[in-house]
């Protein structure tokens, strides 16, 4: 599908001028079509590039998401991004990039746009209890165990109204929920100067706060598939290290640290 909307076209000298905190430093690679930023970034952190450096294209023609499922990134309508990261922190606060990086773009969006934007653990934001961005963190682990790298996807529906059959229950854009066509790259300059504060501050947990704030299932009963198995409980809230609390029907705790989870009523509504 190839939606060509009148966007400002990304320009890595529009993006660098709109990362306040230089974390980037200039390393922006803008591509017309790719088959996955991701997959670009990994083969250049690979090669040994650089921590900040960041890759954006106009369109992906094999977009991933988790469990290898497809991320839809049609030409012109979104951002597509991917940033590599080579931290100092300790291998143990790992699990905590995704969501460093989901308060990081909700928080960007919504200065951009103006509408309240809700994270939906693990790893996607919600405008109006629909799908407007997705995120995917992939990781390096070295010979000595530590972190080599990790490459930090973000896809988020910018100016864009037609979703095929398959997503138009569950997905939407920015323009289709507030009527605004934001700029991508100074969306992607937001991002960058948050995620390089919650990255540096990712041992004092500092975007935890707003992750619970954000989080939607927190306070609703919902079906989680982890580890293979099938739960369904009371989502009690999220913890210190971004997992998610359930309390079972027999009374019991379960922390998720992994997965996948849905409301039951959305559950119920796909399955009919
Ligand atoms: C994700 O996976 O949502 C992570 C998506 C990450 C995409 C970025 S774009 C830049 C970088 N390069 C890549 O190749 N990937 C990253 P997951 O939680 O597994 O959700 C996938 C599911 O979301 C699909 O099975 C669809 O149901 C739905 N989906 C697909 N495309 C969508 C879209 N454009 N908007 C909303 N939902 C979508």
């Amino acid at each position: 599908m190839d939606i060509q909307k009148n966007l400002t076209p990304l320009s890595a000298e529009r993006i660098k001028n709109a990362d306040k905190s230089g974390f980037s430093q200039g390393n922006i690679i803008v591509l017309d079509e790719t088959e996955s930023t991701n997959s670009i970034a990994k083969a250049l952190a690979a090669e040994g590039a650089s921590h900040g450096t960041v890759v954006t294209a106009e369109s992906q023609t094999m977009g991933r998401g988790r469990l290898g499922r497809r991320f839809e990134s049609p030409k012109g309508a979104g951002l597509y991004m991917s940033v590599i990261v080579r931290p100092s922190f300790d291998i143990a606060f790992a699990p905590l990039i995704t969501s460093a990086a989901a308060v990081s773009a909700a928080e960007s969006v919504e200065k951009l746009c103006g509408e309240y934007t809700a994270v939906k653990w693990v790893n996607d934001l919600y405008m109006n209890s629909r799908k407007i961005c997705g995120i995917l963190t992939e990781a390096a682990i070295n010979s000595k165990g530590s972190l080599d790298y990790a490459v930090i996807g973000i896809g988020i529906n910018v100016g864009r109204t037609e979703f095929p059959s398959e997503l138009r229950d569950i997905a939407s854009s920015i323009e289709a929920e507030t009527g605004n066509i934001i700029d991508r790259n100074i969306l992607c300059g937001e991002i960058l100067g948050r995620l390089e504060y919650y990255l540096e501050n990712i041992e004092e947990k500092r975007h935890i706060s707003e992750y619970r704030r954000r989080e939607m299932l927190t306070g609703n009963h919902i079906t989680a598939n982890t580890g293979g198995r099938e739960v369904e409980g009371y989502a009690i809230g999220i913890n210190e290290n971004a997992n998610l609390l359930l309390k079972l029907s027999d009374g019991s705790e379960m922390v998720l640290a992994s997965g996948e989870a849905n409301l039951c009523r959305i559950r119920r509504k796909m399955d009919e």
